[in-house]
């Protein structure tokens, strides 16, 4: 029997510099040594509810692929011009087609060529170590085995590079590792919500 390996959890913070949470925030592990786990591509998806890619944005692990279902009754038209990934899905109401495979890390931002401002991100991770920051801007990686790792983030609305957020940390028994990140966030380009009095017909 193997003996029982070493494996812990990073405790991911991240807030801005007036200690508000920042949710949103992908949070991505690599080891110095570069070995890693072949992990494991998993289909997901991205949904379009009330005008608005849901969610707002996505973490997934290279080499996976995301259907983008519509839950409203009218039509959307997805598109990335990202180098990570370019495509466009032709307009659609209900059935979104194949999935789309994404297999160069990096940002994707989404749009709908009928909905301008309709905007999401897909995070394409070249680590199997990854999360995202939930409202109270908290994110937990489990299964860290022994090692020493590099711990970065990314968010839409980051003023500087992921680079300049890496923190390094070691696992070196089972205790839990915390890290803390400040982020300034710069203000978000477009509105997140359907401007109000859209006229009729712009649908
Ligand atoms: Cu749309």
């Amino acid at each position: 029997m193997a003996p029982c390996a070493i494996a812990a959890e990073l405790h991911a913070s991240v807030h801005t510099v007036t200690r508000e949470a920042v949710a949103d925030a992908v949070v991505i592990v690599t080891r110095m040594d570069g070995n890693a786990p072949a992990g494991n591509p998993a289909p997901d998806t991205v949904d379009q509810v009330d005008k608005q890619f849901v969610p707002y944005v996505r973490p997934i692990h290279v080499g996976s692929e995301v259907t983008f279902p519509n839950s409203d009754n009218i039509r959307h038209q997805v598109y990335s011009f990202s180098p990570a990934k370019r495509f466009e899905l032709p307009l659609y109401r209900e059935n979104p087609g194949p999935p789309v495979l994404f297999d160069k890390p990096g940002v994707v931002a989404l749009g709908c060529n009928i909905h301008d401002w309709m905007i999401g991100y897909i995070y394409v991770s070249e680590s199997p170590w990854f999360a995202k920051t939930a409202e109270g801007g908290a994110a937990t990686i489990a299964d860290l085995p022994e090692g020493n790792y590099r711990a970065r983030i990314w968010h839409p609305q980051m003023d500087g590079t992921e680079e300049s957020t890496v923190r390094e940390f070691a696992v070196s028994g089972a205790g839990n590792v915390e890290v803390d990140w400040e982020l300034t966030l710069k203000p978000e380009l477009r509105p997140r919500r359907a401007p109000l009095g859209r006229e009729p017909g712009y649908r």
